[in-house]
């Protein structure tokens, strides 16, 4: 299918874009312009793919003399359909952050020290290409460990493993979405991928177990969920905290935490005790229904009421809605369901509830996604490793996905040494002291490597280790791989390209990449001279053309969203049975519980509370708490405490106190909300905050840091999934 040409680079005058962006109250917009910006110019419009998350909104970026004076959504970006949150709109504030990494620095101090001198590219990659032959002569290439994160960072992968590194981790499996995506696979043999492919505007009742959309703002999903409850669906929200989205529920059920699994299986004692669930699509499409309807005939609401402090009659109303509503249920698989080691069996209950309720590949449940044909390169084979990965993925975590890798299991052989000595980390985008639990074990093993290599925008506080620190220029400054998104009721694909040419002698993640190669003698996998050359290789299958692709921003393609869409030889399942498998065989096999089981989770020692934490709608993990825009409209967190807690704590709302760990961690001071919107055993804060590069002018010191009070963690067995809700925070003594 080819389209019109609707959109190309257009002119439009300042006086129709105005000062500023939608979602940016205009007291914060002015120091996103850059300097000399009079608001008279006429300016450029290019189309690309916003990253101040990973949703990868289209964007509009306007240009006037070579400076991005704004940037909107793109209206004819299939997904966002022109909509952008605070995050995308501020994206110049990271464009022209006066604290950008501006050249490549090499340390001259100790490491820890953050002494660096600026040096010229050719000299840094002549360093560090030299360190590398010396390192895989000395250690073989399996030493090198890449630490990766982020759209760009694909062309870095193809060059690790082209060096003939497997040791590649990425936080989006092990802290993020790793059991999901087994649980899923396992039951349904297919993950969810991103976006999630929930279906959110058609659904008739919606159910929510932790994930707290409204908070977590990805554009389209909002917006989807928004419509699902303007057109009249039912909310179910299941959170110790009154959330955004527990703000809109018809029913709000406030968890004891760490036991949604006891609520899961009371849910499906109830639809098929009752006989709610969907007969006929089970009778069709899944296997083991018997076995799992014997296994959840004990786990009855009261015996659930007990364990999630969730009256029975409430376990009884909700399940009874669900069964009403059905095939029209979406219940949100969640995203970040690293919680408490138990999170592939979560993740499994979660998916067999659906299946239950016959939602998977139905309108208002979960749809599914539609592959888009891609060209490849002729590249020589990847030399293949004889000592096997280190992470464990496959081996110690056995249903791992290796492509994604398991953080903490190579930071575990850095420190250990086994299976074998890891001696290099380079990390691109990834910022490992605030997104991977337990920062002091990380800080710890860097300390056992002969180099440490970071790839950044910022000077977040990982720099200080390193010894060579290389500047990226930021998405609205270069080309990436496109985005490829099959998980969307229309497929699409999406092309990031620069909007203006890269600040101070930052460079793109390609270039950085090719000329590494070339010094390396790995040319060969980068088979392309520019970087027009390399998207036109992988839209030769599509019909669509480089130029096409660029002036639009994103072109889509027809989708099969629901099972009816397909014909019934279309309609089977990539597991063993060809089945949905209620019974995981698979699981049996490893000697892990092929239906899922409830188990307690850690409990608080007298005086503390369980530590929760999640979003804000105006910042994105730890990466903007140093925008300007963005730091005006939440400079801070704050620590949640229900009145009760305050009270016998003796604190009051606005004061600061410093937050104690079970294992004596403090935090930097955060300010305190007192509310009724959170169970008495909890304290919640929004991650990202509590910085400690100085170098982050704005973001230094504000807030504290949820990762920095996680020194335990509670790893899951089938993944390595790092379990962050296990650790416990007290008001610290002054
Ligand atoms: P979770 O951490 O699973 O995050 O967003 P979600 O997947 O929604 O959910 C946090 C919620 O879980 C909180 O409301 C907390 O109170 C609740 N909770 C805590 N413990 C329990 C429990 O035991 N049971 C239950 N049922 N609930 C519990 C993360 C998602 O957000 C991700 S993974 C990404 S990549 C995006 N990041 C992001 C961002 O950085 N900024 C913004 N603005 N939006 C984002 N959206 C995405
Ligand atoms: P960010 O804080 O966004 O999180 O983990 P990360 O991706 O590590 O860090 C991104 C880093 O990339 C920053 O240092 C930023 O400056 C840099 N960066 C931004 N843009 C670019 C670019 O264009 N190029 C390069 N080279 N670098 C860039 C996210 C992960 O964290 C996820 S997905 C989840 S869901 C988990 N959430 C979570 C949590 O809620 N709490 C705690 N304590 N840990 C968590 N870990 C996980």
């Amino acid at each position: 299918m080819k389209e019109e040409i609707t959109r190309r680079r257009f002119l439009g005058t300042a006086a129709t874009l105005g000062a500023g962006a939608a979602a940016v109250p205009a007291a914060a917009s002015p120091p996103v312009h850059p300097p000399g910006w009079t608001g008279t110019a006429r300016v450029e419009k290019i189309a690309t793919t916003c990253e101040m998350c990973f949703w990868r909104c289209g964007i509009l970026a306007s240009v006037s003399g070579g400076k991005v004076v704004r940037v909107e959504g793109n209206p004819d970006h299939p997904q966002s359909q022109g909509r952008l949150c605070a995050r995308g709109n501020a994206g110049t504030g990271l464009l022209y952050d006066p604290d950008r990494l501006k050249t490549p620095l090499l340390r001259t101090g100790e490491r820890g020290e953050g002494r660096f001198k600026p040096v010229g590219w050719d000299e840094a990659l002549d360093f560090l290409a030299g360190r590398l032959v010396k390192l895989r002569e000395e250690h073989g290439p399996e030493s090198l460990a890449f630490f990766p994160h982020g759209n760009g960072a694909r062309f870095f992968a193809t060059l690790m493993r082209a060096y003939g590194t497997p040791n590649s981790a990425e936080p989006s499996f092990a802290q993020c979405r790793g059991p999901r995506e087994v649980g899923y696979s396992l039951t349904f043999g297919q993950g969810l991928g991103s976006p999630e492919p929930v279906d959110l505007e058609e659904a008739r009742l919606v159910v929510l177990i932790g994930s707290h959309l409204g908070e977590n703002v990805f554009t389209s999903q909002i917006t989807a969920f928004a419509t699902g409850l303007a057109r009249g669906a039912k909310l179910i929200a299941v959170d110790p905290r009154f959330s955004t989205a527990a703000s809109k529920a018809d029913w709000w059920l406030p968890i004891r935490p760490g036991t949604d699994i006891a609520l899961l299986l009371a849910w499906m004692n109830v639809l098929i005790v009752e006989g709610l669930h969907d007969k006929e699509y089970i009778n069709t499409y899944a296997a083991g229904f018997d076995r799992l309807a014997d296994h959840v005939r004990e786990f009855t609401p009261e015996w659930a009421e007990a364990i999630t402090e969730i009256p029975a009659g409430k376990i009884r109303e909700t399940a009874r809605a669900m069964g009403k509503a059905k095939p029209a249920v979406a219940v949100h698989p969640g995203r970040h369901v690293t919680w408490y080691g138990d999170d592939t069996q979560r993740a499994r209950a979660m998916a067999i509830l659906t299946a239950l309720l016959g939602s998977w590949g139905r309108k208002g449940g979960l749809f599914l996604p539609t592959p888009i044909a891609r060209g490849s390169f002729d590249l020589p084979d990847f030399p293949e490793s004889k000592r096997g990965r280190a992470d464990g993925a496959g081996t110690r975590f056995p249903l791992a996905v290796e492509e994604l890798g398991v953080t903490n299991g190579l930071i575990d052989a850095t420190l250990s040494g086994d299976p074998y000595p890891i001696k290099a980390w380079i990390v691109y985008g990834q910022n490992m002291l605030e997104s991977i639990p337990q920062p002091a074990r990380t800080v710890e093993a860097i300390g056992k490597l002969d180099l440490m290599v970071v790839v950044d925008v910022l000077p977040v506080d990982q720099i200080r280790y390193a010894d060579l620190v290389l500047p990226e220029a930021t998405y609205l400054e270069r080309y990436d791989p496109p985005t490829i998104v099959e998980s969307a009721k229309r497929p699409f694909i999406a092309v990031r390209s620069p909007a203006c040419e890269p600040l101070f002698e930052s460079k793109p993640g390609w270039w950085i990449a090719k000329e590494l190669a070339k010094r390396l003698k790995l040319e060969a996998f980068f088979p392309w001279e520019t970087p027009e050359q390399h998207l036109g290789t992988i839209l030769a299958p599509t019909g669509f053309g480089v130029r096409e692709l660029v002036s639009r921003g994103a072109v889509a393609f027809p989708g099969k969203p629901y099972l009816e869409d397909r014909p019934p030889g279309e309609r089977s399942f990539d597991t063993a049975s060809g089945k949905i498998e209620l019974y995981s065989e698979a699981l049996a096999k490893i000697g892990a519980d092929p239906l899922p089981r409830y188990t307690p989770p850690v409990e608080p020692p007298r005086g503390f509370l369980r530590l929760i934490y999640g979003r804000a709608p105006v910042h994105s993990f730890a990466r903007t708490q140093n925008n300007e825009a963005l730091s005006a409209l939440m400079p801070e967190n704050e620590v949640w405490l229900h009145v009760s807690v305050a009270r016998d704590w003796g604190v009051t709302g606005g004061q600061r106190i410093v937050l104690e760990n079970a294992e004596g961690v403090k935090s930097s001071p955060v300010r305190v909300k007192v509310t009724e919107g959170i169970r008495t055993d909890c304290a919640y804060l929004v991650h990202g905050f509590g910085q400690r590069s100085r170098a982050l002018r704005r973001a230094f010191g504000r807030g504290a840091s949820d990762n920095s009070l996680m020194s335990r963690v509670s790893v899951d067995p089938l993944t390595g999934g790092t379990g962050m809700r296990v650790n416990f925070v007290r008001a610290a003594k002054a």
